[in-house]
């Protein structure tokens, strides 16, 4: 995921683009064609907001930031292809950001329509629901407000559909977790809509929307939302529509999803002078008003039944309606009862299980014209206008006469005057279909319509005459690794599929998911808490940086723990990485030392042992399983090894060979050391470029073996063999070794036998 310019890299962004790096350059080193790119998703507020603070142009605020990070990011060695830098800011970039917005108007898929929208009050602007956490702003954390305006949309709600069905393509290649908050997200649930008419008024009926049908006999009184536009076609009939007005007036100023999470808050109105028809068995049913019906989900509608509903229950409870049960369970009953159970008061129903019942009431429905069959989705179209000057103006001109017109393609980019209060001059324009007077849109697009298609554009960054060329994109797309927090699951990975799926509708491209695997990195937190600047509790990059250097930075944030965990910060742990990077830097000395002893062959297999093995084990770790963090302690390992190996080795073929493996295997984590020492060996090219070691499987096995030496019947001891050595060879080893001669005491052998990788039997006089 790009990063937003704020300005300065947190340890979040380390760790994410370390992730990043160490796996494109495994990739790199494996001889594959590598596309690791880097841009700023560089509109947006904080640049706003810093402009009029300090009196400087977003755009300049910008480009500081960007330049400051850019530094940061080139000082950690990240393997970026700078030459595909994007900025989201850039004309060269949101010209095709708003030709794409030109496309799905071409489509149908965007539309502007009055309706209450969430308000951010501190960041000025209307917000998405996606945007929108717990009702408060997902950027700034205020409590959001709601209000009434005409506004632009996109129809996401068109492909709420493909969105869940594109999981089945995700499955093993997502966290499950960022599928299933998407899925809860989408909502889609089965049900259908009841028809239920009112008593004496003849012309008018309310539709709700129910998932459990099979209960119908049960309700005991509807609830409609308080926007809910038939209170006020019903005005005349009812007897208390005082009342009723003042209730549905308090309630729309407040917040839906805080009156909807606040159990103890159902407050309601009843509904004097009308009821309305049961249709299954005629009854008579009190009509309320009240804040826990949405207007924004089903139909706005419900039908209660309190004993086997919660939120029916607590409301039935306060305003002292029936409560009549219809789903018997086994055990003793305490209301509401959720669970499945036999149908009874149900009439011609009872005895049926309530999850047969589902299906035979509905296809009763259907046929008796009672209702009718509904998948509903909790989706809704996603609202794109922000009321900023530092975004991607929409390119839209409002004619009295024409209507809403598109700028023309030949004309865009459309760009909003430098000074922010030529804005007004700005607004005036001619319509480009008639010609006379008409004003433009100065409303921007949502960021996130921005970050939703960026990927694709590093597949071809510089056109400037084309999005991007096909066959470009038919070679690089899908992104095979994307990597990024979780907390964007119902955000910009959700508009980014949608976005996908659009352009492949669009014949833009041809795959229908953008991110083949994803990885959502853990947090970095310091004595517990998540690093913010609230908490003070930051650990600086560029201190760390400065004192330890990049790559120790780099081999402590993958060392600590594995990517998708939490990673806690310590300094004793920065100061173990730095330590392992010393070794490997003093083993270049030591590997060019002269020791007096020679290794032995057992010795010197067993150090290729461990090198294989250890091979063996980063590769896999790095391509398939992520597993820095082992990947890095086998390599400590082998360091190990090496060390004791000199130790008593005077070779240094050896040596060098897994030395320089050493340095291989690290360079995906801290490739400046690695390509230092690489050249103090004396080569010309760069490491980081060098072939990734093959391991060979047979030395990884078996190839060590310990056999047991029998001395007139006993066992006196155990020699090291390498398997399938000749008697020879364990000969010249039994002499080598220093126990087994004290054993034999100079007597004289008369017999030695040798079975194969097992035993060595020996008989003396
Ligand atoms: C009768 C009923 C009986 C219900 C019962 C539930 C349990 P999901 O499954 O999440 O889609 N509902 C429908 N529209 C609503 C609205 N606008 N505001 C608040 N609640 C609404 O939820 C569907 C259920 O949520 C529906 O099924 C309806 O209550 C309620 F034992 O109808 B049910
Ligand atoms: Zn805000």
């Amino acid at each position: 995921m790009l990063p937003y310019p704020s300005g300065e890299l947190h340890m979040g962004h380390v760790r994410n683009y370390s992730i990043g790096d160490a796996i494109a350059r495994f990739h790199i080193m494996n001889n594959e064609n590598v596309l690791h790119p880097i841009g700023w998703d560089s509109f947006g507020l904080p640049a706003e907001n810093a402009a009029i603070k300090n009196k400087i142009h977003p755009k300049l605020w910008t480009e500081h930031n960007i330049n400051k990070m850019k530094k940061q990011f080139k000082s950690l060695g990240f393997s970026y292809d700078w030459t595909r830098e994007i900025k989201t800011s850039d004309k060269k970039y949101y010209l095709w950001t708003q030709w794409l917005f030109l496309k799905m108007f071409e489509n149908d898929l965007i539309f502007r329509k009055n309706s209450k929208v969430n308000w951010c009050n501190l960041c000025k602007t209307v917000l998405a629901n996606e945007q929108v956490l717990n009702g408060k702003c997902w950027r700034c954390n205020n409590d959001i407000e709601y209000k009434n305006m005409e506004q632009w949309f996109i129809k996401i709600t068109n492909y709420a559909n493909d969105l869940l069905n594109g999981h089945v393509n995700l499955i093993n290649h997502w966290p499950k977790q960022v599928l299933s908050m998407q899925k809860n997200w989408i909502g889609k649930s089965y049900g259908v809509e009841i028809y239920f008419k009112l008593f004496n008024i003849y012309n008018k009926k309310i539709v709700v929307f129910t998932t459990r049908p099979e209960t119908v006999f049960g309700v005991t009184f509807i609830v409609l939302a308080p926007e809910h536009k038939i209170i006020n076609e019903l005005k005349e009939y009812i007897t208390n529509y005082n009342d009723v007005s003042n209730y549905v007036f308090e309630n729309y100023k407040k917040f839906d999803k805080d009156k909807f999470l606040d159990k103890n808050n159902k407050t309601g109105v009843k509904l004097e002078g009308i009821c309305a028809i049961n249709p299954f068995n005629m009854e008579k049913i009190p009509i309320f008003v009240s804040n826990y019906s949405l207007i924004e989900y089903g139909t706005g509608a419900i039908m209660a039944v309190p004993a086997h509903d919660k939120r029916d229950f607590e409301f039935a409870n306060k305003y002292n309606i029936k409560i009549k049960q219809v789903i018997e369970s086994n055990a003793l009953i305490e209301y509401p009862y959720e669970q499945d159970g036999i149908l009874i008061n149900s009439k011609n129903f009872n005895g049926i299980n309530s999850r047969e019942a589902f299906d035979i009431i509905i296809d009763f429905i259907e046929k008796n014209n009672f209702g009718k069959k509904v998948t509903k989705f909790k989706l809704k179209d996603w609202l794109i206008s922000r009321q900023r000057y530092w975004g991607t103006p929409i390119p839209i001109i409002y004619c009295n006469d024409c209507g809403i017109v598109t700028i023309k393609e030949e004309n865009l980019p459309l760009s909003f005057p430098e000074k922010i209060d030529d804005i007004k001059k700005f607004i005036n324009t001619k319509c480009p279909k008639c010609g006379i007077n008409a004003k433009r849109e100065t409303d921007t697009m949502d960021t996130f319509l921005d970050s939703s298609w960026y990927y694709m554009r590093y597949c071809d960054a510089n056109n400037n005459k084309k999005i991007f060329c096909k066959e470009k994109i038919n070679y690089w797309m899908p992104v095979d690794q994307y990597i990024g927090g979780i907390e964007h699951a119902c955000m910009h990975l959700l508009y980014s599929r949608f976005w996908c799926k659009v352009m492949k509708d669009l014949g833009l491209i041809k795959y229908s998911e953008p991110f083949t695997n994803l990885l959502t990195q853990g947090m970095v937190t310091l004595n517990g808490y998540a690093m913010s600047k609230s908490k003070n509790n930051v650990v600086s990059p560029d201190e760390l940086i400065e004192k330890y250097g990049a790559d120790t930075v780099r081999l402590f944030i993958l060392f600590s723990a594995p990517p998708t965990k939490q990673l806690n910060w310590s300094f004793s742990g920065i100061q173990g990485c730095c330590r392992l990077i010393n070794r490997i830097w003093n083993l270049f000395y030591i590997i060019n030392t002269k020791s007096d002893l020679s290794a032995s062959e057992y010795e010197k297999t067993k150090i290729l042992k461990i090198m294989n093995i250890t091979i063996k084990k980063v590769t896999k770790c790095i391509e398939k399983t992520y597993h820095f963090n082992v990947a890095i302690s086998s390599i400590m390992e082998l360091v190990n090894s090496l060390y004791l190996y000199k130790y008593h080795s005077n070779d240094n073929n050896i040596s060098k060979n897994v030395y320089e493996t050493i340095l291989i295997l690290m360079t995906p984590f801290t490739p400046h050391v690695c390509e230092e020492l690489w050249e103090k060996l004396g080569h010309k090219k760069y490491i980081s470029f060098y072939k990734w070691p093959i391991f060979d499987e047979k030395i990884t096995i078996d190839s060590l073996i310990q056999i047991p030496v029998q001395i007139n019947g006993k066992i006196r001891g155990k020699i090291n063999v390498l398997l399938n050595d000749d008697e020879k060879k364990v000969k010249s080893i039994i002499k080598k070794n220093k126990n087994i001669m004290l054993k034999l005491n100079c007597k004289q052998i008369i017999r030695f036998a040798y079975i194969k990788n097992k035993i060595v039997t020996i008989v003396v006089k």
